[in-house]
C-alpha cells in the first residue's frame, strides 16, 4: 500500500529495474558475445539494481560494435565489474531467498542475517561459481568448488559487510515494513543492500582479478552463447561459431586475435587450446591437463590469508556493529509491520510489543473516511427493552478531519471523535452492547461510576479483551450522576490517544440536585501526533509529542463557536479525556464558578470563582460562566503549544482554543 513518500519512489524505480532488466536480458541474449553466466549475472544483477546494473552493462560489458567486445571489455575496472557481477548476482540470490524464508517462517533478525550470508556463500559457491562455471572453467565439479572457496568467501565476506548494515538498520528502523517482503519496501531494502554490497565488494573483485585469482569479463562467440548471431561472410571475423573459430584458429598465428578467451589471459596466450573452455582456470592456477599455466596466481599465501582475514572482520563489523542498536531477538512477526514515528528512541532492547503499541495506524485498515464536516459527540439514542436503555457501540479504524485539509487515522466508537455521547438519567438500567471491529482487541471503561467489578472493563483484569471481530456487553444500574466519560482500557497508552473516549452524562434523579445554566456546552480534550500523513498515539516521550490538539475532535479554527446573549449564563463541562497532559483551561471575559468535580456536585459554600481551571487527564470540571459583555470571548488552554496547529497559528491561535460569540 502506497503510504509514504519512499514507497512512491519505489514503485517508480522498480518499474526502471523492469525496463532495465528487459533490456539488458534482450541485448544479452541477442547480441552479446558473452558466455551465459555472464549474461544471466547482468540480468540478475540489473533485476537487483535497477538503471545502476544497466550502467554498468552499457559502460563496461555491452558490444560497442560488431566484434568489438574482446577489446572493450580489456581494461581492468571492467574485468572488476564482471568479476563483481559474477559474485554478487550468485550471493544476493540466495540471500535474497534466504531472507524471504526466513521472514515468511518468522525467525529472529539475528539467526535471518546467518542464514542470508551461508545462504548467499552456498549459492554463490556450489551453484553460480562452481556449477554455472564449470562448463568454462573445467575439471570435476568438486575440484571447482575447492578452487572457488578462497575467492567467492573473501567476495562474500566484503558483498555482505555491505549489504548486512543496510538490512539490519533499515528493516528494522522506523518503517518495518521493510522486513515483511509482501510488502515493496522490503524489495526497496534488499535493493539498496545489493547496491552498496557490490561496491563494498568491488575494490577486492578487482584484486582478485589483478591477481589472476578470478575470471572477469569474456568473450564468448558461437555455441556457448544461445543465440550468438554466426557471420557467413568472413571467417577472420570475430563473429563465428565455436566450431568454425576453433577449426580457424588451427590456421592462424601464434597471438593472433581469439574468439574465445578470458580477456585477462590474452597477452599469455600462445596456443589454440586458450580458445578453449579449458584455459578457464580459477584458483590457484593449476593448469588442466591440455590447458597452460596462463591463469596462474600470483597472489602469495601471506597476501591471501591477510586479505581474507581483513574481509572476515569487515563481515563482523558489518554483522555486528548494526546489531548494537536495534533489537536483533525480533522477527517480522514481532513488529508486525510497524512504523514508529519521527524522534522515538529505539535501542536493541526495545521491545517488539512497544513498537506496535507507538506505531502508526494503518492506513489499509481504515473503515470508512468522515465527511470533512462531520462532528463527533453525537447523542446516542437507546431502545429501550423492559425498562433497560440498550446502546450499541462499534469500534473502527477511520480518518477524521481535525482541520480543513488535516486527517488523522483514528480509533472511534461509531465512527465519530468523540464518541457518541450517552446520556441517562441517575436509576437507569442501561447495557451496552460493543462490537469491536478494530485489528487489535479492546474494552471499555465507564470511567467514576460505581458497578458491578466484572463490567468496569479493564482487560485482563476484570474482563478478557474483546477480540477482534468479538462484542461485550455491559450492563449495570447508574447509582450517580453529573460529568463522566467512557474509555478505551485495553492497551489505552495507544487506544485512547488514537480517540477511544465519549462523554457520559447522567442527569440527576431530582433536577434541583444540580446547579443550572441558560445552556451547556462539553469540552472534550485530545492530543493527537501526526506526521507525514500518519497519525501516531502521542506519549509524553521522545518522538511521541503531540502536533495537534483537538476541542471534540477539532481544532481550532475548526472547533464550535457557541452563541450567547448578555446576561446568559454557559454550563461548560471540561473532559480531561486526554492521556498526556494537564491542560490549564481559561476562559476570557470574566472568571467562572466551579460548581461540579469529577461529577461530584460541589456543595454551596464549597463552590468557588475562577478563570483557569487545571483539567488532567480523567478529570471533569463543571463550571458555569456568565456573559457580561459581547463580544467574542475566548476558551482556550494556557500552555501555549497547545493552541497551535503543528506549531502554527492560524486565525490567532489553533488547537484547543474557541470562541463564545455574546451578542448584546
Ligand atoms: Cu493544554
Amino acid at each position: 500500500m502506497l503510504i509514504r513518500p519512499i514507497d512512491y519512489f519505489l514503485v517508480a524505480w522498480f518499474a526502471l529495474a523492469a525496463l532495465s532488466t528487459a533490456y539488458v536480458a534482450y541485448d544479452q541474449f541477442k547480441n552479446n558475445p558473452e558466455p551465459l553466466v555472464m549474461k544471466w549475472g547482468f540480468v540478475l544483477i540489473t533485476l537487483y539494481m535497477g538503471p545502476l546494473g544497466l550502467l554498468m552493462y552499457v559502460m563496461a560489458d555491452k558490444e560497442p560494435s560488431e566484434g568489438a567486445h574482446e577489446e572493450f571489455i580489456k581494461p581492468l575496472w571492467k574485468q572488476g565489474i564482471g568479476s563483481t557481477i559474477h559474485c554478487v548476482a550468485g550471493d544476493a540470490t540466495g540471500i535474497i531467498f534466504a531472507a524471504t524464508i526466513t521472514a515468511l517462517l518468522g525467525l529472529p533478525m539475528w539467526l535471518d542475517v546467518i542464514i542470508e550470508y551461508l545462504a548467499g556463500f552456498l549459492f554463490g559457491l556450489l551453484i553460480f561459481q562452481s556449477l554455472f562455471m564449470k562448463s568454462m572453467m573445467g575439471g570435476s565439479y568438486f575440484e571447482n568448488v575447492r578452487k572457488s572457496f578462497m575467492p567467492e568467501f573473501i567476495s562474500m565476506n566484503t558483498m555482505m559487510a555491505g549489504m548486512a548494515p543496510i538490512m539490519i538498520l533499515l528493516m528494522m528502523g522506523r518503517d518495518m515494513r521493510a522486513m515483511d517482503p509482501t510488502e515493496l519496501v522490503f524489495w526497496g531494502v534488499m535493493s539498496l543492500g545489493v547496491a552498496i554490497g557490490f561496491f563494498v565488494a568491488y575494490p577486492v573483485n578487482l584484486w582478485m582479478v589483478a591477481k589472476k585469482m578470478k575470471h572477469g569479463l569474456m568473450t564468448e562467440r558461437g555455441g556457448g552463447s544461445r543465440m550468438a548471431p554466426a557471420d557467413k561472410n568472413a571467417p577472420e571475423n570475430a563473429v563465428r561459431s565455436a566450431v568454425q573459430a576453433r577449426e580457424n584458429a588451427k590456421l592462424l598465428p601464434q597471438g593472433a586475435p581469439m574468439t574465445m578467451d578470458h580477456a585477462a589471459m590474452q597477452e599469455d596466450s600462445k596456443t589454440t587450446e586458450s580458445m578453449d573452455h579449458a584455459a578457464m582456470k580459477d584458483g590457484n592456477g593449476d593448469a588442466k591437463e591440455g590447458g597452460h599455466g596462463d591463469m596462474r596466481s600470483d597472489v602469495t599465501t601471506p597476501q591471501l590469508a591477510t586479505v581474507a582475514l581483513i574481509t572476515f572482520l569487515m563481515l563482523a563489523a558489518g554483522m555486528v556493529l548494526p546489531s548494537l542498536s536495534v533489537n536483533m531477538s525480533l522477527s517480522v512477526r514481532d513488529v508486525g509491520g510497524s512504523i514508529i514515528p519521527p524522534g522515538m528512541i529505539m535501542t536493541y532492547d526495545t521491545p517488539g510489543a512497544a513498537m506496535r503499541d507507538m506505531a502508526a495506524v494503518k492506513p489499509r485498515d481504515i473503515a470508512y473516511t468522515a465527511p470533512p464536516d462531520a462532528k463527533g459527540d453525537a447523542l446516542l439514542q437507546p431502545r429501550i427493552e423492559n425498562g433497560v436503555k440498550i446502546f450499541d457501540l462499534e469500534t473502527s479504524v477511520i480518518r477524521w478531519s481535525i482541520l480543513p485539509g488535516v486527517q488523522v487515522d483514528a480509533y472511534t466508537f461509531n465512527q465519530q471523535i468523540p464518541g457518541p455521547r450517552i446520556r441517562v438519567t441517575e436509576g437507569d438500567r442501561v447495557r451496552i452492547n460493543v462490537k469491536n471491529r478494530l485489528p487489535e482487541s479492546t474494552t471499555v471503561h465507564w470511567h467514576g461510576l460505581i458497578l458491578p467489578n466484572e463490567m468496569d472493563g479493564p482487560a485482563q483484569i476484570t474482563q478478557a479483551p474483546i477480540q477482534p471481530g468479538g462484542t461485550f456487553t455491559y450492563e449495570f444500574t447508574t447509582e450517580q450522576s453529573g460529568t463522566y466519560f467512557y474509555h478505551s482500557h485495553d492497551h489505552i497508552d495507544r487506544q485512547q490517544g488514537l480517540g477511544l473516549y465519549g462523554a457520559l452524562i447522567i442527569d440527576p434523579k431530582e433536577k434541583t440536585k444540580e446547579p443550572v445554566a441558560d445552556t451547556e456546552y462539553t469540552i472534550q480534550l485530545q492530543e493527537w501526533l501526526q506526521r507525514e500523513g500518519l497519525t501516531y498515539p502521542s506519549m509524553p516521550m521522545e518522538g511521541g509529542m503531540p502536533n495537534y490538539f483537538t476541542i471534540n475532535g477539532k481544532a481550532y479554527p475548526a472547533t464550535d463557536t457557541v452563541k450567547l446573549k448578555v446576561g446568559q449564563t454557559i454550563k461548560l463541562r471540561f473532559i480531561g479525556s486526554n492521556s498526556n497532559f494537564i491542560h490549564p483551561m481559561h476562559v476570557h471575559g470574566g472568571p467562572f464558578t466551579v460548581v461540579a468535580r469529577d461529577g461530584e456536585v460541589l456543595a454551596e459554600q464549597a463552590r468557588f470563582k475562577a478563570d483557569t481551571v487545571n483539567v488532567g487527564p480523567g478529570q471533569r470540571y463543571d463550571v458555569i460562566w456568565k456573559a457580561l459583555r459581547p463580544g467574542k470571548w475566548l476558551v482556550h488552554c494556557h500552555i501555549a503549544h497547545h493552541t497551535t496547529n503543528n506549531n502554527t497559528e492560524e486565525k490567532g491561535g489553533g488547537g484547543l482554543m474557541m470562541i463564545l460569540d455574546v451578542a448584546p
